[in-house]
């Protein structure tokens, strides 16, 4: 059937949820299954996986821990999938989400290949119009983003892209059939989380890499390896205790911050503890000690040890020193892990360039050209991020109720009450929303957190005969007030090219992103704002 206009006549639910990786499978779970509401999930990819269904670049996988990057809601789920690696690589990560997927008979609500475009509110009907690329309408009553904080990837403008003869990735859009680069001459810029996983093993698969560096990062090594039947065993006994322990931590991470400063122990107990958090690896290192991100002159000492441990891996003193951060302090930005990155520019098929120091004026035909000389290459992978956090919402062109863009809405830096609701787009919940721990915490329980107290909300809506939730412009102000005032209590806006800040997009406002005051503080606040009759937002 075809409406006056052309197009099909829209699809009625009660919620429409865009997005099909860890957030909106949960949110569909828990709305259709719990709620009985109608659900449509509408998800630009061809299958479930969100974040994993496009990072699929060499070397890609999670840097949380595999047994604590899962959903902590089904003690069955828990006992009928085990992983196979300390840290999941990504088809594992995919083959889990599916297993989900599948064990909950989630996918006949996805549309999948939707991708969202528009979405409007009617605000007499307390209903939005959510519009795909395709022209196809959906209304519902709830709008729920489940967009992930990195999924707009971030591609520099550089002149004679268009010309370049070669071929050329995102990390954050590879080809599914993945990319043989035997034989080939690969440039890859960017070394955040994702080059410095990808650096190696593109070092091994290719004739010759060159790392085009703007930033020198801090790396520890992941240790990775296989799970021991032993381990798998320990999980599945104590699973409900590593799930109440991630809870009940800043980070999400089931281990805790140590409460020893680096400030207060002799030399020899910091080199102690630090070498074991080395040896150990894994994000765990940020918590050796109490005050990495608070306390400047303790900063100062683990980010001096770790330069130190930067020129003892790299034979080079000259590359090694070209490597080490001396511009923002250990953890600042995201800290990546590794398997081998340092190691990497040990081998001979590896070339470093500081564009810093040479930057690249041009993309040839043949190569990157920098001030001093051109690569010539076959093959440009940007490793350069995302947009992250606002950029996949604004893709979503969303609009107010009274027709103004997000994107406008938040043209001095997104704002938002807790994350979860901005003004004047009443019924909309965006799940790890700006303002919100999201990228602080290990995702799928700042995830699960947002969705549980969703579903809270709008069975509490519905009990109350309610239609329409909104919050204001001074809640909206006065938790933005209290974002900065967690971020600027750490120092994880000092790091001058943070993407948390938003600084890694030319133009884009700077302003830190992220709820710094740590997961489960936050937590317990929206569950106190919840208790209070939901505090600061407006029922009609
Ligand atoms: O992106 P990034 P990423 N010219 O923004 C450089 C998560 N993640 O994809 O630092 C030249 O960190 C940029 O340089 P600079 C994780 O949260 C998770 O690596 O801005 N260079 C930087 O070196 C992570 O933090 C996992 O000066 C340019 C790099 O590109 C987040 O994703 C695994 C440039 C971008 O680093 C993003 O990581 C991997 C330009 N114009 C990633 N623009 C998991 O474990 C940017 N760069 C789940």
């Amino acid at each position: 059937m075809t409406a006056a206009n052309g197009r099909s006549p829209s699809k009625t639910y009660d919620a429409v949820i865009v997005g099909a990786g860890f957030s909106g499978l949960y949110a569909l779970h828990r709305l259709r299954d719990d709620l009985g509401l109608k659900v449509r999930v509408l998800e630009m990819g061809e299958e479930v996986g969100g974040t994993w269904y496009w990072n699929r670049y060499p070397g890609a996988r999670c840097d949380s821990e595999s047994y604590t990057y899962t959903y902590s809601f089904s003690p069955e789920l828990d006992r009928e999938w085990s992983w196979s690696e300390r840290y999941p690589e990504h088809p594992e990560i995919r083959r889990y989400l599916n297993f989900v997927a599948d064990k909950l008979d989630l996918k006949r609500d996805i549309e999948f290949g939707a991708r969202v475009t528009g979405a409007t509110f009617d605000d007499a009907a307390n209903r939005w119009t959510i519009t795909t690329e395709t022209g196809e309408t959906f209304t519902a009553q709830f709008f729920i983003t489940a967009v992930g904080c990195l999924s707009t990837t971030n591609v520099p403008k550089f002149k004679g892209l268009d010309s370049f003869r070669g071929r050329w990735y995102h990390t954050g859009a590879w080809p599914h059939e993945g990319v043989d680069f035997t034989g080939k001459r690969v440039g890859q810029i960017g070394t955040g989380s994702t080059g410095i996983q990808a650096a190696p093993v593109i070092a091994e698969q290719s004739k010759h890499l060159t790392v085009f560096q703007r930033t020198p990062n801090y790396s520890v090594p992941a240790r990775n390896g296989p799970m021991s039947e032993e381990f798998k065993q320990h999980l599945r006994d104590n699973y409900t205790a590593i799930h109440d322990k991630k809870r009940t931590t800043t980070n999400g991470h089931p281990f805790d911050i140590s409460s020893t400063s680096v400030l207060d122990v002799s030399p020899e107990d910091r080199e102690r503890i630090l070498e074991a958090a080395w040896t150990e690896g894994s994000l765990k290192f940020r918590a050796a000690f109490s005050d990495t991100l608070t306390n400047m002159k303790a900063n100062q000492v683990i980010s001096d040890w770790l330069r130190n441990k930067i020129h003892q891996v790299v034979k080079d003193p000259e590359i090694a020193e070209r490597l080490t951060p001396r511009d923002h302090g250990y953890a600042t930005k995201r800290p990546p892990i590794d398997t081998d990155y340092f190691e990497t520019y040990n081998r001979d098929n590896v070339t470093l360039v500081d564009i810093r120091k040479e930057p690249i004026v041009e993309i040839t035909p043949n190569g990157i050209r920098t001030e001093a000389r051109e690569y010539p290459l076959d093959i440009i992978v940007f490793a350069t991020g995302f947009d992250a956090l606002t950029g996949p919402l604004f893709a979503l062109g969303i609009e107010s109720r009274d027709g103004k863009a997000l994107r406008d809405v938040w043209a001095a830096g997104p704002q938002t009450y807790l994350g979860l609701q901005v003004p004047d787009f009443p019924n909309l919940f965006t799940i790890t929303g700006p303002g919100s721990p999201s990228v602080l915490a290990n995702m799928p329980v700042a995830i699960e957190q947002h969705v549980d107290w969703i579903t809270d909300c709008i069975r509490h809506m519905r009990d109350s005969g309610k239609q329409r939730i909104e919050t204001t412009e001074a809640e909206a102000e006065t938790w933005g007030n209290e974002v900065d005032r967690a971020a600027n209590a750490t120092l994880l806006p000092m790091a001058s090219s943070s993407w948390y800040l938003g600084a890694n997009v030319p133009g884009k406002p700077r302003r830190f992103m992220p709820y710094a005051g740590g997961m489960a503080h936050y937590a317990k606040l929206c569950e106190g704002i919840a208790r209070d009759g939901y505090r600061g937002f407006q029922f009609s």
